[in-house]
């Protein structure tokens, strides 16, 4: 088994519905165990348009391969619609490996670390407070980008 780190985002429809849901659908990944689950955060979207996000990242043990987990997350954004019409536009569920164990992982299909996971505070925040001494492979401390990423408008939602 293996500790991962999944972000979930959404920013069309009823978003904060989509990634509870989407939360209660990673439960149910096999071969999967959630040991992680943070808080509900709204995020202005990022190098992306639309309304605002909500954002969350749960922590898990699973026994699955990367691409086994990537196939898995992206059944979940397939259940909830998710379509893909240009990079970066606004999703009724996005579901991204960030961390796989330590490891550094560069498919054509997969990149883990998820590659703009320490310019984000949408990631940083809720990793944070699941991990909050993790490091990123390749980045370093986590926590040491906080700073700089201070001016991105986000807010945690009361449980
Ligand atoms: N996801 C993106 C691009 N921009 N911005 C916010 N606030 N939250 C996201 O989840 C997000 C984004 C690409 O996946
Ligand atoms: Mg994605
Ligand atoms: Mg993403």
């Amino acid at each position: 088994m293996v500790v991962v780190y999944i972000g979930i985002g959404a920013n069309l429809g009823d978003p904060r519905a989509a990634v509870m849901a989407a939360i209660d659908e990673c439960r149910a990944i096999e071969r999967t165990q959630l040991s992680g689950v943070s808080s509900l955060y709204r995020s202005a979207p990022i190098d992306s348009s639309g309304p605002d996000y909500v954002n969350a990242v749960v922590e898990a043990e699973t026994a699955l391969t990367p691409l086994e987990l990537l196939a898995s997350l992206q059944q979940i954004e397939a259940r909830h619609g998710r379509l893909r019409p240009y990079p970066n536009a606004p999703r009724s569920l996005d579901l991204d490996v960030l961390m796989y164990d330590q490891q550094i992982i560069d498919l054509p299909d997969l990149t883990v670390p998820h590659p703009r996971m320490h310019e984000r505070s949408f990631v940083l925040m809720p990793l944070l407070e699941l991990a909050p001494r993790v490091e990123i492979p390749g980045r370093g401390i986590a926590e040491h980008w906080l700073a700089s990423v201070a001016d991105q408008a986000i807010e945690r939602l009361p449980a």
